[in-house]
């Protein structure tokens, strides 16, 4: 059971005021808070046992590079890899999917072949691509959306073909709240001999998350999203392909032997981990994932779509709101994007945040969405597990407070 009341004395940071009202903080799909656990690992590294990892004989070092590994083992166990080898540090969703597309992508996409990706996507999970179809001339394919604002698996039995090389797919869309079926997508990929790759930078930190039950080739996160600090992240990938690929940087740490004019890579997973890593972040992630597993990812997600279920019918109450995705509170998750008829969404959120609400607004790095949904920006508002009914009704108020404001002219 989630107790948020109890959880957010845990979480400094939600107890302040914004423009004089207590903070309502709803822009946890943009970045997450952190609870005292995960800031006094941070604090606990750099005070006790900060050193360079891997490299040092000495005490401190030792206790670096112990507590950098652990770190690794613990995402493996929270995800499910298969080895702690196969749990890659980055910086994040962002790097681990340019990656994936850099290394995997230039040693097996050749010209002609196709990679399949949606209109939901992040550009994260857009651009790297597009840059690997330029440099192979391979081709990059869109699966639609239905109506409501699922992935349409009708298109994603089209696209999907013996050409296609690569299904690269977001677990849970940042704009639509939707939760896509990433297991059937995998099982597609590889009945046509494709590899799955997964964006979840929006699942990881919401639900149980099994890349093995999934059986996805490479499956991606990023720490800030998920209690974790900014900076840090995760690429994870099957044996199988990076034991074939090649490392995207080169440098100290990752080397075997080096000679004049070749070199040799150490073993996975440090192979693809050039330089000194994020090793302060890396085991303050692992205090994250030791803090969620503790309240549990399935107690996450249930709370979650309790408060969805509670906040969902108010909002379509609202006379003149939009919400985006799928309208039963069932099939919706914590993120959720609405615009309200006449408002600007930048002058809707700048309203909300005058009464101490924060909601993100814009295109949410989604362009190639909002076009295919025929809008130029949203606000969006995305629950955590620290959030309340009360959170929820302040949204509401917020919202309807604004509308009234607008309608009014008053500014
Ligand atoms: N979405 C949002 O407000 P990074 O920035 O690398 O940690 O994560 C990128 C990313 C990739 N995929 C999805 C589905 C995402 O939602 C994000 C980050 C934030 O929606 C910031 S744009």
């Amino acid at each position: 059971m989630i107790d948020a009341q109890k959880i957010r004395q845990e979480f400094p940071i939600l107890d302040q005021e914004v423009n004089d009202e207590p903070l309502v903080y709803l822009d946890n799909a943009a970045t997450t808070q952190k609870p005292r656990a995960v800031l006094q690992s941070l604090n606990r590294y750099y005070e006790r046992d900060n050193a360079n990892v891997h490299r040092g004989v000495h005490t401190l070092a030792e206790r670096a590079t112990a507590e950098f590994e652990a770190a690794r083992q613990k995402v493996q166990k929270f995800i499910n890899a298969n080895e702690a080898a196969e749990v890659l540090f980055t910086r994040g969703t962002t790097t681990s999917l340019n990656w994936v597309a850099r290394s995997y992508g230039d040693a097996f996409v050749k010209e002609g072949d196709e990679i399949v990706i949606s209109y939901m996507e992040h550009h994260s999970n857009i651009i790297p691509w597009q840059q690997l179809a330029k440099r192979k001339k391979a081709v990059l394919k869109y699966i639609e959306i239905t109506e409501e604002g699922f992935l349409d698996m009708t298109s994603a039995k089209e696209q999907i073909t013996d050409k296609t090389a690569i299904v690269s797919i977001a677990h849970v869309s940042n704009v639509l709240g939707v939760i896509n079926r990433v297991a059937k997508l995998a099982e597609l990929a590889h009945q046509h001999g494709a590899v799955m790759v997964v964006d979840g930078a929006q699942s990881v930190p919401h639900m149980p998350v099994d890349v093995q039950a999934i059986n996805a080739d490479f499956y991606c996160f990023s720490g800030h999203k998920m209690c974790g600090p900014t900076g840090i992240g995760i690429l994870y990938g099957k044996r199988q392909w990076l034991d074939q690929m090649e490392p995207v940087e080169f440098g100290g740490e990752m080397i075997d032997f080096v000679h004049l004019q070749d070199s040799t890579w150490k073993e996975l997973p440090w192979k693809f981990e050039a330089g000194t890593p994020n090793i302060g972040d890396a085991i303050a992630l692992g205090s994250a994932v030791d803090y969620l597993s503790e309240l549990g990812l399935e107690n996450i997600h249930n709370y979650e779509a309790e408060l969805v279920a509670y906040v969902l019918p108010r909002l379509q109450e609202i006379g003149g709101l939009t919400i985006f995705g799928p309208q039963n509170p069932q099939e919706h998750t914590g993120v959720i994007a609405f615009n309200l008829d006449g408002v600007h969404p930048h002058d809707l959120a700048t309203a909300l945040d005058m009464e101490g609400v924060a909601v993100r607004a814009g295109h949410h790095c989604a362009q190639p969405l909002l076009n295919y949904l025929n809008v130029p920006a949203t606000a969006r508002a995305s629950f955590y597990f620290y959030n309340t009914k009360n959170d929820a009704d302040r949204l509401v108020e917020a919202i309807m407070a604004a509308k009234e404001f607008f309608a009014n002219g008053a500014i």
